[in-house]
């Protein structure tokens, strides 16, 4: 397969003004006639080439003349029509045939649950019709849908419905015109027999948007969580960044068969289920933040992605960084700030960190790939998001929404890069952002290295910070890092100090520009303990040589809470793997006590947000151990960190108790009880269950049977599913007979058992993939039981006898032919091959060579194996 270069981009030779489409939905064939004006860019040019595949051509016209197929070349994955060069304007009228009920890769136009919808971004609309399908081109688009008016009494695209009429041959015909310019990615189509929940949105001018939530029928009552977060994305978005809604109507459609979470075309958002759908009874806390945030995401990519859109693929973080960015410091708004931060480092660690480390590592702008649909990474979402967070540090607040400003004036309706973005950060600021640009070519993490001095006699501290980035060594070029930080004295309070422009000030953000830097503060009259990078001001891994003790401190006294928890998680780290490194690992009461007080230390202040408490007690997971280790001991590592839960269990037995029947009890806004809570009681619970004593499992069913929601319904389950015997069978069927019909609640039936530490685990999930509710062809079903699995099951997918790799490379296998987008996705964790001990490096890359000899490979699967191998 070719490889495509960013250096390789040429500006389109033609542009497509205006398309009309004209799609006739039908249960064997969809008819796409589509009417295209077209202008030509480049006087040389002598064909126009456009994109498609899997179409079937039956005509083509130009300025009203049919072409016989003489007078065009028609490939696998191009239309090439030659176009004399006097011609600087003409029209061209195509007639495609298309299968959407057979388009098992969810690209294009398919079927779900028996309703037509699309996914177009990246390149999904040149399976749709002929097209130049680049996010360069930008069209204005009219949309007719004919379509059988009992099977499809809703037909939906982008824009504003302009007319609407049943035939006279049982079909109803509507259309759609969208006056704003956009890129094929953009276009969406949807029809089916839905129900509506409606809403509306007063903007800041006083216009009146219309909201609409389009879902199967019977879910209507399940729309309510999503509908307030739209309305409150869209006023935090007119507050912050002044961007009014631009249509007058906005459109949410919920479907079962997605590969994303949501896709934003203009006015038109399509949305895996899983992102719309939820109720106490049926969704957990969890699912509840999800959905405020994908919702806020999608809603936000209005202003980020569709009104400016990228030039190229190579530029796809210019929307999603930026994108993540806005919707992370929306949801920090909307709830605690500290412990949603502290949930996107956990992310941005836990995908983030290893991709950069592994062979798929790439800047946020990559300079090539294979196949884009591989792109949409950890890299250019997450690590993207903190890079736009960068330049808001560096900048401060108000100049950053001076350059904000700036980029909507300036690139309204226009397709750039990356560059453009700087740039306008740049004039809206008055900041140099040359050296900073290289976050977005360089790959691979930054470690820095930390040395301390104090001269008590001159009263100075002096703090030296060295960058490295392993990734590239030699060959980096140091970045421009904002280190927000602060000095702490004995009791952990700001010590004042004075600034560069002579104000005092008891924190500040320093810039670190040069590979080994020293900075001194004056007037510091006692030994202070430095607290760096607060709020996690830069994705980088912090090395600093500070010993346990210092750590308990940070721990107890930080004020940055992000810093508080990231110390205690250094801290329970530690300890754990140094009871890994000495093979400690099967003893209890080893803890030491220091590690025990500042637990103590936790559990007593109930001044604590109890959501910050319950992250603050939870042990590093047994990925971010391993992430610690040089090779990775997963057996090792499942056993020291289980003793640590019993041990600190039993340790703290009473008080978890008393914690767990405090908070159970406990009702506060409108008398219900709220999530932190739930979280914190559960995590108590989860405590109490590693005792391993009986009464506990008790307690966990007790839970289960008197749950009114399914945040505490599934907390039991998890701790059930760790358990044998009867009471967790019955449990298990009890949950699924209930739950039958509700596939986004069986899906977390499947993905519990996928992730139990049972000796079983890796038989249950296979004997799963037969399980009548099991199919490969739905891709949250897919994630629930095999992406669940071999991601968070670490013990069982990695186990000496290679069995978890072959249920792994099975499930490649199928998915392949259907969903190539999928499979792909489930190559990656092979690439972590090189952390493993010898038999598990042999056993991994076999796996890789027999994926590369997979008959019919797709692009997707053969570039992701292919890299992980090399
Ligand atoms: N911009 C959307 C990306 C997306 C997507 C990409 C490839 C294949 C399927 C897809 N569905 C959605 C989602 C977003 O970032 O908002
Ligand atoms: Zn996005």
């Amino acid at each position: 397969p070719a490889t495509i270069y960013l250096k390789d981009y040429k500006q389109p030779d033609f542009s497509i003004h205006s398309i009309d489409l004209v799609v006739e939905l039908g249960e064997e064939v969809t008819t796409v006639s589509s009417s295209m004006t077209i202008k030509r860019m480049n006087h040389q040019a002598s064909t126009l080439s456009l994109n498609g595949e899997n179409l079937e051509l039956i005509s083509i016209r130009r300025n009203g003349l049919v072409l016989n197929d003489t007078s065009y070349e028609c490939t696998d994955e191009y239309l090439h029509i030659p176009i004399p060069k006097s011609e600087e304007e003409f029209t061209l009228a195509i007639v495609t045939r298309i299968k959407p009920q057979e388009n098992t890769a969810l690209e294009g136009l398919y079927k779900s649950s028996g309703n037509f919808c699309t996914q177009c971004e990246a390149e999904g609309f040149r399976k749709i019709t002929y097209f130049l399908d680049r996010p360069d081109v930008m069209s204005v688009f009219s949309t007719t849908i004919i379509g059988d008016a009992d099977l499809y009494p809703v037909m939906l695209s982008n824009g504003n419905k302009v007319e609407e009429k049943q035939l006279d041959d049982g079909r109803s015909y509507v259309k759609w015109e969208d006056p704003h310019p956009k890129p094929a990615y953009l276009f969406a189509l949807v029809a089916g027999d839905l129900a509506c929940v409606e809403d509306h949105f007063t903007t800041a001018s006083g216009r009146d948007v219309l909201l609409q939530i389009f879902v199967e029928k019977g879910n209507e009552d399940r729309c309510n969580h999503a509908m307030t977060s739209l309305k409150k994305s869209m006023k935090w978005d007119e507050e912050e960044f002044g961007r009014e809604y631009d249509l007058d109507v906005f459109m949410i459609v919920a479907v079962s068969d997605f590969n994303m979470g949501a896709m934003e075309n203009k006015g038109l958002n399509v949305f895996n289920s899983k992102y719309v759908l939820a109720s106490p009874q049926s969704a957990t806390d969890t699912d509840y933040d999800g959905i405020e945030s994908v919702i806020a995401h999608e809603y936000f990519h209005n202003w980020t992605g569709n009104r400016i859109t990228c030039r190229d693929w190579f530029q796809l973080t210019l929307k999603e960084g930026l994108t993540v960015f806005r919707d992370q410091q929306f949801s920090a708004d909307m709830n605690s700030a500290a412990v949603f931060r502290i949930g996107d480092v956990q992310r941005l660690r836990a995908a983030q960190f290893p991709e950069d480390a592994g062979p798929l590592s790439h800047p946020i702008q990559p300079q090539s790939y294979v196949e884009i649909n591989n792109f949409y990474t950890a890299t250019v979402y997450e690590k993207g998001a903190e890079v736009i967070r960068m330049i808001h540090t560096i900048l401060g607040k108000e100049k950053f929404r001076n350059g904000m400003d700036i980029y909507f004036d300036r690139h309204d309706g226009q397709a750039v890069t990356t560059e453009e973005f700087v740039k306008a950060m740049e004039d809206g600021s008055g900041i140099d952002l040359t050296q900073f640009r290289r976050w977005y070519v360089q790959a691979g993490t930054p470690v820095i290295k930390v040395t301390e001095g104090y001269n008590p006699e001159s009263q100075q501290y002096s703090l030296t910070l060295e960058q490295e980035n392993p990734k590239l060594a030699e060959n980096f070029l140091p970045y421009h890092i904002p280190v927000d930080m602060s000095l702490l004295d004995g009791n952990g309070k700001a010590i004042g100090f004075t600034t560069d422009t002579g104000a005092k000030s008891t924190g500040k953000v320093l810039n670190l520009t040069q590979k080994k830097q020293t900075f001194v503060f004056n007037d510091i009259n006692s030994e202070p303990t430095i607290s760096l990078f607060r709020g996690f001001s830069a994705p980088v891994k912090l090395e600093q040589n500070l010993d346990n003790e210092q750590l308990a401190f940070l721990f107890s006294r930080e004020t940055d809470l992000f810093n508080r928890w990231d110390a205690g998680q250094r801290l329970s780290s530690n300890i754990l793997l140094s009871q890994v490194n000495r093979h400690d690992v099967g003893s209890l009461q080893i803890l030491p006590q220091m590690y025990l007080s500042s637990i103590r230390n936790i559990l007593n202040d109930r001044e604590l947000d109890p959501a910050f408490a319950a992250i603050a007690l939870s042990l590093p997971s047994e990925q971010d151990l391993a992430q610690k280790m040089p090779v990775v001991n997963v057996d090792a590592i499942h056993i020291v960190r289980n003793n640590a839960l019993k041990e600190i269990g039993l340790k703290f037995e009473s008080d978890f108790l008393q914690i767990y029947k405090d908070l159970r009890d406990l009702k506060v806004e409108g008398n219900q009880p709220i999530a932190s809570n739930r979280k914190f009681k559960n995590t108590a619970l989860r405590f109490l269950t590693a005792t391993a004593k009986e009464d506990y499992f008790a307690l966990a069913a007790e839970q289960y049977h008197a749950a009114e929601n399914m945040t505490d319904a599934m907390a039991s389950l998890f701790n059930l599913g760790e358990s044998e015997g009867q009471i967790r069978d019955e449990i298990f069927a009890d949950f699924y007979q209930k739950w039958e019909a509700d596939p986004l609640v069986i899906d977390k039936w499947f993905t519990v058992q996928a992730m139990s530490s049972r000796p079983t685990a890796l038989e249950d999930v296979t004997n799963l993939l037969s399980h009548p509710a099991f199919t490969m062809l739905n891709p949250n079903r897919v994630r629930s039981l095999i992406a669940a699995f071999v991601s968070g099951n670490p013990v069982h997918f990695h186990e000496k006898s290679g069995k978890g790799y072959q249920f792994l490379f099975n499930a490649i296998e199928q998915l392949n032919g259907t969903n190539p987008q999928i499979a792909a996705r489930l190559v990656t964790p092979l690439g972590q091959w090189r952390r493993y001990d010898a038999v598990r490096q042999k056993l991994m890359t076999d796996k890789l060579e027999e994926i590369l000899d997979i008959s019919d490979l797709s692009n997707d699967v053969y570039e992701m194996a292919n890299k992980s191998l090399h």
